[in-house]
């Protein structure tokens, strides 16, 4: 019998008391609009949500693929009551012009980001990656897939080596296998918690798949990694691998957007700059045009990859502009709410 502890369950997560109800926890696992698939310990399960989460619940607060939740298994389907509060979130900007934060899936313990070595690969789109899994504080493991592909993993690994990150790197082809029995053997754990995240068409179904050792996900009959647009997997979903590990499989993202907060940390997300900031003159040092900028002087003697330190000015900017565009929509929104409370108080006037 499969265990709550089997789908991750550890003392991290406390349910909520409820002496009234009896309540059963579950592990959401799909989602499929607003019908929920759980898992339960006593196996699978469906549910919907309460009229509470349903109508007061803000998007973020709706249960996520990867969370834990309290729920009534009375009737079929039963109803969510509760989301646990989360380990973690995994979130990006949501895609398009709007400034919203999307949250993907919740409960992660490690992000397995995927490029495929065919024209996928792209230092700086991983950079962005590693860098909002930090803020999310999410552990990533690099998986360059395709391994097929090219003779040479060599000029890779070197190129990667510039973001001075201390994550794993791990080539595999689903073609060959190569790789595939470290993966399953040594580099995913038991009972943790994985999600595949890539462009679309770099394999990320191809490879749980693998890892299954069935059929499970649809994948694309042909490579599509260079035609932008084929999007095969549409919905988050969380499996159990034989190995004992869970693995979510998610749709290929185009953009991923950051979302961090500036809250100081902001050098500590860019382990290549966090080397040299200390060394600045100045200890609010932007590392832009400062005297005795320790970041710009390691640029200049070749220490620091030029390439890198222009990615992390991009980044930091996009920050910036994502959290002063939040503001403003948190203003907006207040002031939204406070003009519609009062057109409701003149209605009531009006009606009484
Ligand atoms: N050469 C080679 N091709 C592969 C490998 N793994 C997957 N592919 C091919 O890549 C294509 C896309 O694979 P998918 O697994 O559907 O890609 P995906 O990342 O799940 O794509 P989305 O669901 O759209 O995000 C398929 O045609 C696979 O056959 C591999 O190791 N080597
Ligand atoms: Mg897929
Ligand atoms: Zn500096």
């Amino acid at each position: 019998m499969t265990s709550l502890a089997d789908y991750g369950w550890d003392h991290f997560f406390q349910p909520i008391q409820n002496t009234k109800q009896e309540l059963t926890i579950g592990r959401i696992i799909s989602i499929q609009g607003f019908t929920y698939a759980l898992f339960t310990g006593q196996g699978e399960q469906e549910a919907t949500l309460s009229g509470r989460l349903l109508h007061g619940a803000s998007p973020e607060e709706l249960p996520k693929v990867g969370d834990w939740v309290t729920f009534i298994d009375h009737d079929s389907p039963g109803y969510i009551i509760d989301v646990l509060p989360r380990r973690n979130e995994l979130s990006r900007k949501a895609p398009g012009a709007k400034t919203e934060k999307q949250l993907l899936a919740a409960n992660i313990d490690y992000a397995l980001v995927v490029q495929s070595l065919d024209r996928n690969f792209n230092l700086m789109r991983l950079e962005r990656y590693l860098v909002q899994l930090a803020a999310c504080s999410i552990q990533p493991v690099i998986i360059l897939s395709k391994a097929d592909l090219i003779q040479d993993h060599t000029p890779y690994a070197y190129e990667i080596r510039k973001l001075q990150r201390s994550c794993p790197v791990h080539f595999c082809s689903t073609l060959t296998g190569v790789g595939l029995d470290e993966l399953r053997d040594t580099l995913l754990q038991k009972q943790k918690t994985y999600i595949l995240i890539g462009s679309s068409g770099v394999g990320k179904s191809t490879l749980l798949n693998a890892l299954m050792g069935s059929s499970t996900q649809e994948v694309s009959p042909v490579s599509t990694a260079n035609s932008k647009g084929r999007h095969t997997t549409t919905t988050r979903d969380l499996f159990l691998l034989p190995n004992g590990s869970l693995l979510i499989d998610t749709p290929g993202m185009r953009e991923f957007g950051l979302t961090w907060e500036e809250n100081g940390n902001t050098d500590s997300l860019f382990p290549a700059i966090a080397r040299f900031a200390n060394e600045c003159r100045f200890r609010d040092c932007q590392h832009i045009h400062e005297k005795e900028c320790a970041v710009r002087e390691a640029v200049h003697r070749g220490e620091l990859d030029k390439k890198v330190y222009e990615s992390y000015l991009k980044l930091v900017r996009e920050q910036r502009r994502f959290e002063i565009n939040a503001d403003d929509q948190r203003r907006m929104n207040k002031q939204a709410g406070r003009i519609s409370r009062e057109a409701q108080r003149h209605r009531n006037r009006y009606k009484g």
